[in-house]
C-alpha cells in the first residue's frame, strides 16, 4: 500500500543491461558503517540539497563538486546527493559529479519505488540507497534492500514511528535512520529520534535525520546513541556550505 507523498515512476530511458555497462556501475563500493564508524571522521553524512518542498529554493548558486569536495574535507562520513528534479531541483548528473571528486561514500537520496533506480544509483556512482518506510510496504523493502546488497551498496532504511520500524528489520538493512521530519506535513521534531533510539536493534547504525541545525544538537544526539547525523539544509542555506560544516566539527 502506497501512502500519501506522490511518488512518480522511475522514468527509464535507459535499459537495465546498459546500465550495467557504465564504468561506475562496476567500483567497489565504499561501506556507509566504516565510515560512519570511523574514528577520524565526523558521523555527519552532509547533503547537497538545491531545493525542497517545504522549503522551496535553498541554494540556487552552489556547484556540486566544490560543495562535495568541502564537506569531504572538513570531516563528513558520507554525503547525500538529492536526485529527485521536481522536488529538489537535483539529478544523476549531480550525483555522478558527487562520485568523480570523492574518496567517501555517497547516498543517492530519492524516492526509490522500483530496483531500476537502484541500478541506477549504483551505475551513476552510488554507495547508499535509502529506502522510505514511509512509501514502501514491507516486502518491497526486504526485496529492494536484498537487491542492494547483491550490487554490494548499502542501505539505509528511513523510518519515522515504531510501526515503521518494528516492520522493517531486516538483515540486508545496515542503518537505520530517524527522520524527525515528518514527510506528509513537513513538521520537524527532533523527538521522534530520541523516542526511537532505544527500540533500534544496537547491530544497525544509528542516524538521525532532519531539521539537525546546530552543533550542540549533534552531541546530544551522539549521547543519545545515534552515530550518523544526515544535515542538508543548516549548510546549504549559507553561501559556502563547505565552509559552514566546519563551524559543526569539534
Ligand atoms: C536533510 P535537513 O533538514 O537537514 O535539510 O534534512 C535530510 O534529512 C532530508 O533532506 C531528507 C529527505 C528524506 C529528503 C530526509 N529524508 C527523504 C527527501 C526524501
Amino acid at each position: 500500500e502506497r501512502k500519501k507523498i506522490e511518488v512518480a515512476e522511475a522514468k527509464k530511458q535507459v535499459s537495465l543491461e546498459e546500465l550495467e555497462q557504465y564504468p561506475f556501475f562496476s567500483r567497489t563500493c565504499y561501506s556507509l558503517k566504516d565510515y560512519v564508524l570511523h574514528p577520524e571522521r565526523t558521523g555527519i553524512i552532509a547533503e547537497f540539497k538545491r531545493a525542497s518542498p517545504s522549503k522551496g529554493l535553498i541554494n540556487g548558486t552552489s556547484s556540486v563538486a566544490e560543495v562535495v569536495q568541502g564537506y569531504q574535507k572538513a570531516g563528513a562520513s558520507a554525503v547525500s546527493v538529492l536526485t529527485d528534479p521536481d522536488f529538489f531541483k537535483g539529478s544523476l548528473a549531480d550525483l555522478s559529479s558527487a562520485r568523480e571528486v570523492l574518496t567517501i561514500p555517497l547516498l543517492r537520496k530519492e524516492f526509490i519505488v522500483d530496483t531500476y533506480q537502484i541500478a541506477e544509483a549504483k551505475a551513476h556512482g552510488a554507495d547508499i540507497i535509502l529506502l522510505i518506510a514511509a512509501c514502501l510496504n514491507s516486502d518491497e523493502i526486504k526485496a529492494y534492500s536484498d537487491y542492494a546488497k547483491s550490487l554490494g551498496l548499502s542501505v539505509l532504511l528511513e523510518v519515522h514511528n515504531e510501526e515503521e520500524l518494528q516492520r522493517n528489520i531486516f538483515d540486508s538493512v545496515d542503518a537505520i535512520g530517524v527522520n524527525n521530519r515528518n514527510l506528509k506535513d513537513f513538521v520537524v521534531d527532533l523527538n521522534h529520534s530520541y523516542d526511537l533510539v532505544n527500540i533500534i536493534p544496537d547491530r544497525f547504525i544509528k542516524v538521525s535525520e532532519s531539521g539537525i541545525s546546530d552543533p550542540k544538537t549533534i552531541s546530544e544526539l551522539k549521547d543519545a546513541g545515534f552515530q550518523g547525523f544526515l544535515v542538508g539544509e543548516n549548510f546549504m542555506k549559507t553561501a559556502d556550505p563547505a565552509e559552514a560544516i566546519k563551524e559543526f566539527v569539534g
